[in-house]
């Protein structure tokens, strides 16, 4: 049987999933179980609604959200669940991702939510954050990410030698 996800990843329409799919594939790299799916903030409120209030009793233990355009989804998720919420502003739309990143940095103060960098890199941080807030209690989760960046040091100390005059 599959290990129950401990993070939630939703996006709000099934055009932000190759963004998305970064913070999956990180977790994935650290073994963390997730689950992911499409909801929205605005199209389907009571299924988000639904799905963040359910979450802590279903095992998850973080969210992460990503939209583009208003991108109020990390927000109204927050707003339904004390899970940690993670909020990945996409490149989508004529603004290309300022809007999202206004509206999900821009949390009045009482409930947060975690902003991570426009697009892909935002999303691949997300899953990031998420693994490093989970090892906090998982010392072997704590080695793979102590792992992962020694992996890091290593890629660019080998671009720096490629790149030797
Ligand atoms: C947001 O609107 C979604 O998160 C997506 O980034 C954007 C465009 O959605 P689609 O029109 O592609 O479904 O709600």
């Amino acid at each position: 049987m599959a290990e129950k996800a401990v993070v939630g990843i939703l996006m709000g329409s099934d055009s932000d999933l190759p963004v998305m799919q970064e913070a999956a594939d990180i977790l994935k790299k650290f073994g963390v179980p997730y689950e992911m799916t499409v909801s929205s903030a605005h199209r389907t409120p009571a299924r988000t609604a639904k799905y963040a209030r359910s979450a802590a009793q279903r095992g998850i233990k973080i969210i992460i959200a990503g939209a583009g355009s208003a991108a109020h989804l990390a927000g109204f998720i927050a707003a339904e669940t004390t899970l940690p919420v993670i909020g990945v502003p996409i490149d989508a739309g004529p603004l290309k991702g300022l809007d999202a990143l206004l509206s999900t940095v821009q949390m009045p103060g009482g409930v947060p939510v975690a902003a991570m960098a426009i697009g892909k890199a935002g999303a691949k941080n997300a899953g990031v954050f998420a693994a490093e807030v989970l090892a906090l209690s998982d010392e072997s989760l704590a080695g793979k990410i102590k792992d992962y960046r020694k992996e890091m040091v290593k890629q660019v100390e080998q671009k720096a030698r490629n790149i030797k005059g």
